[in-house]
């Protein structure tokens, strides 16, 4: 630990012990949460199953940065990098299109050994693993329906990949000996104007039911189901509505996925956290920051972020939500991207519970909303930047932005060799 970090965090936790808060048991709070980094970000959501297929589904990443990973191993090699500067212990967000095999497969054959190898390297790495069925990028979904497509063929071809991710996911589950979120979206939707609003959905309903169907050991999965209001090409009618995907979720027990960037643009999933969490058991995040649309922008430490782990935190929602990462920028270094999102999604974890949050609670209780609003503000400017670099030190990674020149050789080095 070098001399400067140690003497500003004792500065800082002598500030934050006057308020009440130990930063000690902030830092201990903060170790124990895994944050799910998606694999996507990676490779643009390309994958490795197949070859020259666009990305549809109605997200889009921009931009051609130079070197991003074209194989399995390349992938692992860029996740293991980003991690070296991320403190912490963490899971990797997989989707069924990254399935690691020479097999010529669809996602209607798919099964746990074509995985093998990423469950050997995430037992290496110590890394958790959750699970994503893939229901874009794909000719059964040209129509832009999948698992709520008026043709039976193509809605059992979906049922049947759902299926098998699933058993995947308890693979995952068993092997980490830790739960594997499996999160479900579907593009499903129109573009223009529909005639029939309750078909689809209905069609959606009992496909779901027949995924479902098999019970898993909830010890090794759980299930979620990603709402949103709209697509590219999808504009006027979503199947998976956020009413759709809750209802489902709070009568079917499943856990529900909030996606930062699924609602109209002046709604917050910061808000909708407490209220999902009095109806459902458990709760899956997608952290991401829509710009103007649902652009997957690399998360910011910007208000809503805050707001997020403050809702988590103060709410003691934690333990029931599990946070995963959903951010796909092309334009910027990729691992870059990936160690930005997630120490940002880190720091505002650290800075929530820096609070005093009690204490603001009985403020709040008691009327006293002056006391609310001045130290609300006040704790802006206390120094939580003083103990998330004695956390980054501690956890054995870079402080600041020291990383970034690391980033930069490895660009030179491997990136641009590519
Ligand atoms: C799309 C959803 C979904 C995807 C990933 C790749 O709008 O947010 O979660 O981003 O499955
Ligand atoms: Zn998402």
């Amino acid at each position: 630990m070098t001399q400067e970090i140690q003497q500003a965090y004792e500065l800082a936790k002598a500030a934050y012990a006057k308020i009440g808060v130990d930063t000690d048991a902030a830092i201990e709070a903060l170790k124990k949460i895994k944050i799910s980094l998606h694999c996507w970000q990676g490779d643009d959501v390309n994958g490795f199953l197949f070859q020259d297929i666009a990305l549809s589904g109605g997200i889009q990443t921009t931009g051609n940065y130079p070197g991003k990973a074209q194989t399995p191993d390349q992938l692992r090699q860029d996740i293991e990098k980003a991690l070296s500067f991320i403190p912490g212990k963490h899971k990797l967000s997989l989707h069924a299109i990254y399935a690691d095999t020479d097999e010529k497969l669809d996602l209607d054959t798919i099964k746990p050994k074509h995985f093998e190898k990423w469950v050997s390297w995430a037992k290496e790495q110590g890394l958790g693993l959750d699970f994503n069925p893939t229901c874009f990028s794909h000719p059964m979904a040209d129509s832009g329906f999948t698992i709520s497509s008026a043709d039976p063929k193509v809605r059992a071809f979906w049922i049947e990949h759902c299926k098998r991710c699933r058993v995947i996911a308890d693979y995952f589950g068993r092997e980490l000996d830790q739960k594997c979120v499996t999160n479900f979206w579907f593009p499903d939707g129109y573009k223009d104007i529909p005639v029939d609003r309750e078909g689809p959905r209905y069609r959606m309903m009992t496909a779901l039911d027949e995924v479902f169907s098999v019970p898993m050991d909830p010890k090794y999965s759980l299930d979620a189901l990603e709402s949103k209001v709209f697509g590219i090409g999808a504009e006027s009618y979503t199947v998976g509505s956020n009413e759709f995907a809750l209802g489902y979720a709070t009568t079917r027990k499943k856990a529900y996925c909030l996606d930062a960037g699924h609602f109209h643009p002046t709604e917050v999933i910061s808000d909708k956290i407490p209220s999902v969490l009095l109806y459902t058991d458990e709760l899956l995040l997608h952290v991401s920051r829509p710009v103007r649309w649902d652009s997957d922008h690399v998360v910011i430490l910007d208000d809503e972020l805050n707001a997020i782990a403050q809702s988590l935190v103060r709410g003691n929602l934690i333990e029931r939500t599990h946070i995963g990462l959903d951010f796909f920028d092309a334009s910027i270094n990729r691992i870059a991207a990936w160690v930005i999102g997630t120490r940002n999604m880190i720091k505002a974890l650290l800075k929530a519970y820096l609070e005093p949050t009690q204490e603001l609670k009985e403020a709040e209780l008691n009327g006293d909303y002056t006391t609310r609003l001045a130290m609300m503000e006040e704790l802006k400017s206390y120094p939580f930047g003083a103990v998330w670099d004695y956390y980054c030190e501690l956890m054995g990674v870079p402080v600041r932005e020291t990383w970034l020149k690391d980033v930069k050789e490895y660009e030179q080095d491997v990136l641009l060799k590519r």
